[in-house]
């Protein structure tokens, strides 16, 4: 069976509010490091999102995550995929520079805009 990986860049990650539910669902932290492409970042105060239209903004730092199948659907499901975040494909590379195929929660662009925001590396 494939490996599902998950890359996190916000609530999600190791300290952050929704770290829980990657214990809850026994997540394999595989390593850090950040998308190989750019991508613009966004924190409104209450939630950060990850715009899948690549180029603007900054390669980003996540946390690389295996989950279960299982874990990945009660993940979708936290995360609202697909109606208000996406989960996509995108390449991250970890810090050791390998480059792995990952999937990431972007925000469904219907929702959200970023023009005006200031454009992070990291949440
Ligand atoms: N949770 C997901 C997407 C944005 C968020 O807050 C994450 O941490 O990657």
């Amino acid at each position: 069976m494939p490996k599902n990986l998950v890359a996190v860049y916000g609530t999600l990650k190791t300290g952050k509010p929704n770290h829980y539910v990657m214990e809850l669902v026994s997540a394999q932290l595989i390593g850090e490091g950040k998308t190989v492409e750019k991508y613009p970042l966004i924190a409104d105060g209450r939630l950060p999102y990850l715009f899948g239209q690549n180029g603007a903004g900054h390669r980003v730092a996540v946390e690389i995550y295996e989950v279960s199948d299982e874990a990945l659907r009660v993940i979708d499901r936290f995360e609202g995929h697909p109606n208000f975040y996406e989960r996509k494909s995108a390449k991250c590379e970890l810090s050791s520079g390998e480059i792995l195929d990952c999937f990431v929660y972007f925000i469904n662009q219907k929702r959200k805009d970023f023009s005006g925001f200031r454009l992070r590396k990291n949440y």
